[in-house]
């Protein structure tokens, strides 16, 4: 079997080189493959001229939302996007790595329509970050209800990405907003991941609700900045993407990088800025997988493969948009153990934010070429998608 696989993938791989010949970085169609080309898709834009979409959500009537970085809410139904936005957040304040940043939609969207919004804004004591609920109607935001704020924010590590998990609490990943100390604070809420009910209580069984000094919306601590999360699919286990400190900072860690993956579980102290990279110490947590040099890992998704006309070979791999090495990553999982991992699409699109599957099965991710430390293309930022393709020699290897 392993024999058959390999002589098919060299098919695979022989017409992918072939249908690869002459493109330029920038095009758009041409066939894509993954595990050593016997997983084959084609890559197609989906919305284009928009600027650093950060976010994408998918609602069960088949729309989907997406917001940019300078306070704009998007939807994409029926096969076109609406030109007027959903909503436009007046009070955003977008400058640095900040601005609109996580979405997402309630558990019960179909009967309350219920979305939730993370944002940088100006505080009277400087930049924050609040969590707002909104009801949509009709593709317009009404009734906003404040779940948290004044969360310190800076120009740069200010988070977050905000996510329902499996037991209907909402997650929220905060940065560090450049002060290192904060992840380790109980008293602050930076550098953490909090859990809160969908109207923004505490839920009585957060970790830390009956320590004194410590703030009770803590759900794991020591964090730089993640920016992506998401649930395993059987094991419900909480995967993390978090940025690593990128520049070197001593002779441990002399080519910067230490982005992380991380299982995050309650209560815990995920390490910074204690211990990064590789190293391990006693009560703190070291990542699951580590990259040095730095590949900027900016959202985490599992796929769940729901769609039969989706990519059942994918079903429960973690894929994560990395901006710095410009590819989507894909981990393969057994549980906690990692079998192995490959990078998409590498130097093809260039900065690649956010990554969601598609009630049609499909793997969406954005762009991110407009966020100041890229080189946009004439139609960037764009929300693509990767589209299986059955090709009769990826078909006979599966
Ligand atoms: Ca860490």
């Amino acid at each position: 079997m392993q024999k058959l696989l390999y002589s098919f993938s060299i098919v695979a791989i022989l017409l992918i080189v072939t249908s690869c010949a002459g493109q330029s970085k920038q095009t758009v169609g041409g066939i894509e493959s993954a595990a050593n080309g016997s997983i084959q898709f084609r890559v197609e834009t989906v919305a284009s001229g928009l600027e650093v979409p950060w976010s994408i959500c998918f609602a069960p009537d088949g729309r989907m939302f997406f917001a940019e970085r300078p306070g704009r809410v998007r939807v994409y139904e029926n096969g076109a996007l609406r030109p007027q936005p959903v909503a436009v957040i007046s009070d955003v304040e977008a400058s640095g790595e900040s601005g609109l940043m996580g979405m997402t939609l309630h558990p019960r969207f179909a009967d309350n329509h219920f979305i939730y919004l993370a944002y940088a804004y100006d505080g009277r004591a400087g930049k924050r970050v609040r969590v707002v609920r909104f009801r949509e109607a009709n593709n317009t935001l009404l009734e906003s209800h404040t779940i948290i704020e004044d969360i310190p924010a800076a120009r740069y590590h200010a988070g977050t990405r905000v996510r329902f998990g499996p037991d209907g609490k909402l997650y929220i990943t905060t940065g560090d907003a450049t002060d290192r100390k904060f992840a380790q604070k109980l008293d602050s809420l930076n550098g953490k991941t909090l859990r809160l009910n969908d109207d923004g209580s505490v839920p009585p069984d957060n970790p830390f609700v009956n320590q004194r000094d410590a703030r009770s919306e803590i759900w794991s601590y020591g964090h730089r900045n993640a920016q992506g999360l998401d649930w395993q699919p059987g094991t419900n286990l909480q995967f993390q993407t978090e940025h690593g400190p990128s520049f070197p900072l001593d002779t441990f860690s002399p080519r910067g990088g230490g982005d992380e993956v991380n299982i995050v579980e309650a209560g815990k102290n995920y390490g910074w800025p204690t211990i990064h990279h590789k190293r391990t110490r006693q009560g703190l947590e070291s990542p699951l997988l580590e990259y040095t040099p730095a590949v900027a890992p900016a959202s985490g998704m599992f796929y769940r493969g729901a769609n039969p006309n989706g990519f059942p070979q994918f079903r429960g791999n973690f894929f994560f948009g990395a901006l710095k090495s410009e590819c989507i990553i894909r981990v393969v999982l057994d549980g906690r153990r990692v079998v192995s991992q490959e990078r998409l699409l590498e130097d093809k699109y260039g900065r690649i934010r956010e990554v969601a599957e598609g009630r049609d099965g499909a793997i969406y991710f954005s762009t991110s070429n407009r966020d100041g430390r890229g080189t946009p293309a004439r139609d960037d930022d764009r929300i693509m998608r990767l589209v299986p393709v059955r090709s009769s020699a990826a078909g006979a290897a599966r």
